[in-house]
């Protein structure tokens, strides 16, 4: 017990690292450091209200997008090929060399945009719980098309949100890049839960999820099927994920109610993090899940990772540079007491 107290009290009080186990990646925690003054740069606050169409915008209903072609005048989610696709689904013939100094290899592949809904001023945490379920079904049945593509490895789907973020267009949306190979991230991710599967029997954050369901400390929203936490080795002051309370290797698996589970779950927590700072709060968010090739993905547990950039205010935000971009990252507040921010703008919200 005494034990057990003193590890609380150190990873509340004293400087000490934590383990990311899916990247095996450390994060320092500083939280005796927590009143350093701030003096530096402010970021702009962009809350000024959007109108529910907007003539100018690329992503609005009847609208041409930049590269020429035009929208039809969708009532729901829209779905397009990215105009400007960072991959391409020919290969450049390119092939993989073996100089350990000048590595290069072709890479293919296909990227989307997915209009979230017609209406141009309504993020998700305002549209109707229903609508977000459609994003989530779109994301499922875009899943699956990627799966019967033999040249697919990988599906990444993920939302930029916020001009802080570098999101180009307020109208929400998310994106799909699906990659010939596997990204970097999601191989480490695969290979860590791999080992933890080999070692323990169980997936990794199967047993994550239900070690913090337990503890309950770093938990800030649960429904039948879904947690939202801080993990315990965030390195964003305000970072989640999602987790499902049930095996689910990727989206594909979800029963009906667990896609509506989804889609409150993500709805929740966007609505939760408007009220940290009184803002539209901006993040990149994503999920990872197995990959879209056939063989044994087992090892995977879906989840979505939340990494919003704020620190202290709307316009105060957190910067990766000096140590962290040396070394290591650092965070000053901790995970436990992020969370218990996030649950008290829960009960704001
Ligand atoms: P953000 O999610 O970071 O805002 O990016 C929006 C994407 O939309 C970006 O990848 C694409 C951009 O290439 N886009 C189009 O495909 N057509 C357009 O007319 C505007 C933006
Ligand atoms: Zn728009």
């Amino acid at each position: 017990m005494a034990k057990k107290q003193s590890m609380e009290s150190a990873l509340s009080n004293q400087p000490h690292r934590r383990l990311n186990p899916l990247t095996r990646e450390w994060v320092l925690v500083s939280p005796h450091r927590t009143q350093r003054p701030w003096q530096g740069q402010q970021e702009k606050r962009s809350d000024e209200k959007r109108p529910e169409y907007d003539d100018t915008c690329y992503l609005c209903p009847g609208n041409s997008r930049a590269g020429g072609q035009t929208n039809p005048p969708f009532t729901g989610t829209f779905v397009f090929t990215n105009d400007f696709s960072a991959l391409l689904p020919e290969a450049s013939g390119l092939s993989l060399t073996d100089d350990p100094l000048f590595c290069a290899s072709a890479e293919s592949g296909i990227c989307k945009v997915i209009c979230f809904s017609p209406r141009h001023d309504l993020s998700v945490p305002y549209m109707d719980l229903a609508d977000v379920e459609s994003v989530v079904r779109v994301w499922i049945e875009e899943y699956k098309g990627f799966k019967s593509m033999p040249d697919i490895s990988y599906a990444q789907i993920f939302e930029n949100k916020g001009a802080i973020m570098g999101c180009s267009n307020p109208h929400p949306h998310c994106q799909i890049w699906a990659s010939a190979d596997l990204p970097y991230v999601v191989s480490l991710e695969q290979k860590n839960q791999e080992s933890y599967l080999a070692e323990h029997g169980r997936p990794m954050l199967f047993d994550y999820v239900n070690r913090e369901l337990a503890r309950k400390e770093r938990l800030v929203y649960e429904n039948d099927h879904f947690a939202v936490l801080v993990p315990f080795w965030a390195v964003w002051p305000f970072e989640t994920m999602i987790l499902p309370k049930r095996h689910r290797v990727s989206i594909e698996q979800l029963t009906d109610s667990e896609t509506t589970a989804l889609a409150d779950a993500y709805q929740s927590l966007a609505l939760l993090y408007d009220h940290v700072f009184d803002c539209e709060f901006p993040y990149t968010a994503g999920i990872h899940q197995a990959p879209t090739t056939e063989g044994n993905h087992e090892a995977w547990q879906m989840h979505m990772h939340f990494y919003p950039p704020l620190l202290r205010s709307a316009t105060v935000r957190k910067f990766m540079v000096g140590y962290e971009m040396l070394a290591t990252p650092q965070r000053d507040i901790t995970a436990e007491s992020a969370a218990e921010t996030l649950r008290e703008a829960l009960s704001r919200a």
